[in-house]
C-alpha cells in the first residue's frame, strides 16, 4: 500500500506523503480506490438484478471503500506514520445527497450488500447534481440552498453509453456515469447514474429557485424539488421517465450483447422497482418490446414476469397517483400503453378500487406495479401484514402468491465497522471476526452478558464516542454538552406521523420540571436532526419550535445544567455516522403502523443504544428480538390506531381540554417566554394544529411517552445494568443486517444464484 500510495502522489503532485495537503491525499486515495476496483472481480451470471430507484443515498465512499478492499487499516497506519489522519481526509470529501431519507439509504446498503454477496445487481438512477438541498438555520427556521457534489476529480466514470429519450415535443440525449460499488472483500458492481449533456448548472441562481420549465437544461440538476405546483409534478415526471426509459434501453442493451432473446427477458433479468416512482418501466419496456415485433400479450406477459415491486409506505398522500393530463403531456407515447394496461384491467375486475386510471383520471402507479409485476413486498413484518390487512386489501384478495415480507436491514459495513471501530475491535476481540460476514454471530457476545469486564469496556467505549460527538457539537454547532449527561437522540426526515412535536413536548415537561427545582438524576442531552421539505409547512413550524426550546434552554442558567437541546444543521450520512455511536436512547416514536420501517432504529441498536418506541414498522421485531427488558416501548397498538381512523374518533381537543398537564405542554407553545424567541405566526399555528388537528395523534400518546422516557433515564443510572442492555441489543442486532435481506430478496425473488 505505502508504495502504491507514494507511488500516486509523486506522479500526481511530486510529493512524499508528509508534504501533501489532505485535499492531494483524498484525490490520490480516490484514484487509487478506483484503480484497486479495476483488479477485483466483477460479478457476473446468466441473470442479472437491476436495482431502479431514484434514490441511491450512497453517502462519503472513500472510507467505506478503503474498508470493502480490506486495505483501510493498512491506509490507516501508512498515513498515522507519514502524520497524517485518515479522519481528517475523509473530511475533504463532499457528501452526495442522492436521496431524501430511509428509502435512498435502504437502496445504498441493498448496493453494499448486492456486492458483498456477490450477485449480479447494478442500481439505475439519476446523477442529481444538487442533489437533495443543503438546510440552513437562520432566525430558528430552515432554508434551503443547493448542495453540490460533483468535483472535478469524483468518484463518477464517464462512460460512452448515450441514449435518445423522448419526451413529447424535443428528445434529450443521455449520459451515463458510473460509480463502482465493492462489496466486502468480494466482487465488484455498478450503480448506473444518468445524466443529461445539456444540464445547466448556471439556471440556479439564489436558494434553490431554478426556471421548472427549462427541463432539457433542468432535469438533473435537483433531487424532487419542490413538488407543491404542477410545475414541480411535470418534472418529477419528466425525471422519472428519463431515469427508466435509460434503464430500460439499457438493460435491453446488455440482454442483446449477451446473446439472449428478447423474448427471454424475464429468464435473464429482473428489475426490482423501489417504490413507485420508477413504475413507468413497466410501460416503457413493453412499448419498447412491442416496436421490436413482440406482440402485446407476449410483452406484457414477459415484462409481468421481470418486474418486482417494493411499497415503502403507507400513507396515501405518498402513494403516486399522476392525473393522465400530466403523463399525456410528458409522455404520450406511454399513454396507449397504460390504457391497454388498464382496460386488461377493468375487463377482468369490476371492483373500481384496483383500477390503475380511477375515475378521476389519475393513474395509480402502484395499481399497475402490482397487477403487472409478479412480486409485491413491504419492508417489515408489521408493515407487510398492514398492506395484506388493509392499504392494499384488494390487491391481496387478488394476488395473495405475490405479497412477501422482507424486513429491511443496513449495512454493518458502515453502521458498524466505519463508524465505531472501537467497538468493531472491541467485539472482533471478545469473540472474533466471524461477524464481518456473518452477522448472527454477534450472538456469542450474549456469553459476556454478565462480564464486569466487559459490560465496563463497552460503557466505557460509548463514553469515549460521546466526547467525540461532544467535541464535534462544539466545533460545528458551538454548543457544550456534557458527555455524563444521557444522550437522547431523534435522527430521520422531519415528519409530523414521527412525531418530532411529541419529543418537543416532552423538552417543554422536562423545562418545566427543572424549573420547580425537579431535578433529574442524570443530566439529559436531548438531539434532533432532521430535514423538512421545503413546503411542508407544519414540518418547518416543528424545527422553529424546538430551535426556539434550544435557545430558550441552552441559555437558562438555572436549566442548561440539567438538560440541553441540540438540533444539528444539514441532517445527513456523514452526520449520522456521528451521532448513531455516541447515542443512548434511540427515538422511534412514530404513531403505530406509519412508519413502514425505519432503519435508523437498526442502526442505534447495532451500536449500544437502547430503543425508546413504539410498536410501529421494524421496532416490533427489534422488541421480539431483544425482549421486553432492554427496549423501553409506549402507545397505542397499530390496531388502536387504526380503528381510530375508521371510525373517525380521535379528537385532540378533548385531550386538551380534560388533561391539566396536556393543555399546560401545549399552551407553552404560545406563552411568553418562546414568543418572545420565536416567530408568533409560527408558533401559533403549530399550537393549533395540536388543539384543533393533530392528526398523527401525538397528544393521544405524550402521557405514556413521557413516562416510559422517565423509567428510560431513570433505569440509565444503574449503569451496570444499563451496559447489559446495550450489549443484548449489539449482540442481537445480526437480523437486521442487510446482508440477510439481500439473501431473502435473492431466495425469495431475485433467483440469482
Ligand atoms: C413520501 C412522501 C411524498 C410526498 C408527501 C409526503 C411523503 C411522505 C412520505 C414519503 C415516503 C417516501 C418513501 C420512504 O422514504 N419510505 C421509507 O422507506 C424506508 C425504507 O424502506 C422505511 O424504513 C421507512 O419507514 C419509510 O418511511
Amino acid at each position: 500500500m505505502k508504495e502504491r500510495l507514494e507511488k500516486f502522489l509523486n506522479d500526481l503532485f511530486g510529493k512524499e506523503i508528509k508534504d501533501c495537503t489532505n485535499e492531494e491525499i483524498f484525490e490520490a486515495l480516490m484514484k487509487l480506490t478506483k484503480e484497486m476496483e479495476k483488479e477485483q472481480k466483477n460479478n457476473d451470471g446468466d441473470r442479472k438484478l437491476y436495482y431502479i430507484s431514484a434514490e441511491f443515498l450512497i453517502g462519503k465512499l472513500l472510507s467505506n471503500n478503503l474498508i470493502n478492499l480490506g486495505v483501510y487499516d493498512e491506509v490507516r497506519e501508512v498515513l498515522e506514520a507519514a502524520g497524517k489522519d485518515l479522519t481528517e481526509i475523509e473530511e475533504v470529501e463532499l457528501e452526495p445527497s442522492l436521496g431524501n431519507g430511509g428509502l435512498g439509504r435502504l437502496a445504498a446498503c441493498f448496493l453494499d450488500s448486492i456486492a458483498t454477496l456477490g450477485l449480479n445487481g447494478d442500481g439505475i438512477g439519476l446523477n442529481y447534481h444538487y442533489g437533495l438541498f443543503q438546510q440552513v438555520f437562520e432566525n430558528n427556521k430552515q432554508s434551503e440552498v443547493k448542495n453540490p457534489w460533483i468535483t472535478k476529480e469524483s468518484w463518477l466514470n464517464k462512460t460512452d453509453i448515450s441514449f435518445d429519450v423522448n419526451f413529447a415535443d424535443f428528445t434529450v440525449k443521455s449520459r451515463l456515469y458510473d460509480i463502482d460499488v465493492v462489496g466486502y472483500e468480494n466482487g465488484v458492481n455498478k450503480l448506473h447514474l444518468f445524466d443529461i449533456e445539456t444540464v445547466d448548472e448556471s439556471l440556479v441562481k439564489d436558494g434553490i429557485n431554478f426556471n421548472k420549465e427549462d427541463i432539457e437544461r433542468n432535469l438533473t440538476l435537483f433531487l424532487y424539488p419542490d413538488d407543491s405546483d404542477k410545475a414541480g409534478h411535470l418534472l418529477r415526471i419528466y425525471q422519472q421517465y428519463f431515469m427508466v426509459s435509460n434503464g430500460a434501453q439499457l438493460i435491453l442493451k446488455e440482454l442483446e450483447e449477451k446473446g439472449f432473446a428478447l423474448r427471454d427477458l424475464h429468464k435473464h433479468v429482473v428489475i426490482q422497482i423501489n417504490d413507485t416512482h420508477p413504475s413507468m418501466v413497466i410501460p416503457e419496456l413493453i412499448r419498447l418490446l412491442t416496436a421490436k415485433g413482440i406482440s402485446m400479450d407476449e410483452a406484457i406477459e414477459i415484462v409481468s414476469k421481470t418486474c418486482a415491486y417494493t411499497n415503502h409506505t403507507i400513507l396515501a398522500e405518498a402513494l403516486e397517483k399522476w392525473p393522465v393530463e400530466y403523463l399525456e403531456k410528458v409522455v404520450p407515447h406511454l399513454m396507449p400503453i397504460i390504457e391497454e394496461l388498464d382496460a386488461r384491467v377493468k375487463a377482468k375486475y369490476s371492483d373500481e378500487s384496483v383500477a390503475i386510471i380511477d375515475a378521476s383520471k389519475r393513474v395509480h402507479m402502484a395499481h399497475m406495479d402490482m397487477h403487472y409485476g409478479f412480486s409485491v413486498n413491504g419492508v417489515a413484518a408489521l408493515h407487510t401484514e398492514i398492506l395484506k390487512d388493509s392499504e392494499l386489501k384488494s390487491f391481496y384478495n387478488i394476488y395473495p402468491e405475490k405479497f412477501n415480507n422482507k424486513t429491511n436491514g443496513i449495512t454493518f459495513r458502515r453502521w458498524l465497522m466505519h463508524c465505531n471501530p472501537e467497538l468493531s475491535k472491541f467485539i472482533t476481540e471478545t469473540i472474533g471476526s466471524a461477524w464481518k460476514k456473518d452477522a448472527m454471530k454477534l450472538e456469542d457476545l450474549l456469553n459476556f452478558k454478565d462480564d464486569e469486564a466487559v459490560l465496563e469496556k463497552m460503557l466505557s467505549i460509548k463514553t469515549n464516542n460521546k466526547k467525540a460527538l461532544a467535541d464535534y457539537l462544539k466545533e460545528i454547532a458551538n454548543v457544550e454538552i456534557d458527555e455524563n449527561s444521557i444522550f437522547d437522540i431523534q435522527i430521520k426526515r422531519l415528519h409530523e406521523y414521527k412525531r418530532q412535536q411529541m419529543n418537543a413536548l416532552y423538552i417543554i415537561y422536562k423545562y418545566k420540571q427543572i424549573k420547580e427545582g425537579k431535578l433529574p438524576k442524570t443530566p439529559i442531552t436531548i438531539i434532533f436532526g432532521a430535514k423538512a421539505a421545503p413546503a411542508y409547512v407544519i414540518a418547518k413550524d416543528i424545527i422553529h419550535l424546538i430551535l426556539c426550546l434550544q435557545q430558550l434552554i441552552n441559555n437558562d442558567p438555572a436549566v442548561s445544567p440539567y438538560l440541553k437541546v441540540v438540533m444539528v444543521e444539514n441532517y445527513n450520512v456523514t452526520k449520522a455516522s456521528k451521532l448513531i455511536p455516541a447515542c443512548d436512547v434511540s427515538e422511534q416514536i412514530s404513531l403505530a403502523s406509519k412508519e413502514a420501517s425505519g432503519t435508523g432504529n437498526m442502526k442505534f441498536m447495532l451500536n449500544g443504544a437502547v430503543t425508546l418506541g413504539t410498536m410501529d414498522g421494524a421496532n416490533v421485531e427489534i422488541n421480539d428480538c431483544v425482549g421486553e427488558d432492554n427496549i423501553y416501548i409506549f402507545g397505542k397498538s397499530s390496531e388502536e390506531v387504526i380503528d381510530l381512523y375508521d371510525k373517525n374518533a380521535y379528537c385532540s381537543m378533548d385531550l386538551y381540554k380534560n388533561d391539566a398537564l396536556i393543555e399546560e405542554l401545549v399552551d407553552f407553545i404560545i406563552s411568553k417566554q418562546l414568543i418572545q424567541i420565536g416567530d408568533p405566526t409560527n408558533l401559533c399555528r403549530l399550537y393549533k394544529e395540536f388543539i384543533s388537528k393533530d392528526y398523527f395523534m401525538a397528544l393521544l400518546d405524550i402521557k405514556d411517552y413521557i413516562a416510559t422516557k422517565e423509567k428510560a433515564f431513570e433505569d440509565y443510572a444503574d449503569r451496570k445494568a444499563w451496559s447489559k442492555k446495550m450489549l443484548i441489543n449489539t449482540a442481537k442486532a445480526g437480523f437486521f443486517s442487510s446482508d440477510r435481506t439481500i439473501a431473502q430478496y435473492d431466495e425469495d425473488i431475485w433467483h440469482l444464484s
